[in-house]
């Protein structure tokens, strides 16, 4: 049970600015405790992030290759602008969830529109870093359901 996590551009700055708006931990807390949480639920969580488009894409290329069962996906802004991840994701064709910490709906109106949300199992946004877990615990749930009933 292999699953991703993804975090776009800015995400490495979590914990050091905008806590009011993101949250307290840094991504190495949050990559940690989703690393552990997967230990604990018998899954092997691998993370990554990038500011870069490109990077992104040229990751998820990789998924079925490197035996990827499920994503989690936080695409921050480019969320609001990204036709190549999307595209990236339709291509390997592996459920994904769209993770936000922050809920985009009650804020400005060009983070209303996702490029995601229609390809993804699932969206969750407002939860701060449970948001992460929640996205976890169901990606395992899913992965476990699919082998039991092969
Ligand atoms: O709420 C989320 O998780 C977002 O994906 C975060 C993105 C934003 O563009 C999306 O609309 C919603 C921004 C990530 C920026 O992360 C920072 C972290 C610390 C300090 C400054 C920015």
């Amino acid at each position: 049970m292999l699953i991703w996590v993804i975090h776009g551009p800015n995400l490495n700055m979590l914990g050091t600015r905008e806590p009011g708006i993101y949250g307290a931990s840094t991504l190495a807390d949050i990559n940690q405790g989703l690393i552990a949480l997967g230990e604990h639920e018998g899954a092997r969580v691998e993370t990554f992030q990038s500011n870069h488009e490109g990077a992104i894409v040229d990751h998820i290329q990789q998924a079925r290759k490197a035996g990827v069962g499920f994503i989690v996906i936080n695409p921050a802004a480019f969320t609001h602008t990204s036709v190549a991840i999307r595209d990236a994701l339709s291509a390997v064709d592996l459920p994904f969830i769209e993770t936000h910490l922050s809920n985009v709906h009650a804020r400005e109106s060009f983070r209303h529109h996702s490029y995601f949300s229609d390809k993804a199992v699932a969206v969750i946004a407002g939860f701060g870093a449970d948001g992460y877990r929640y996205a976890l615990m169901h990606a395992i749930a899913q992965l476990r359901k699919q082998s039991q009933h092969s």
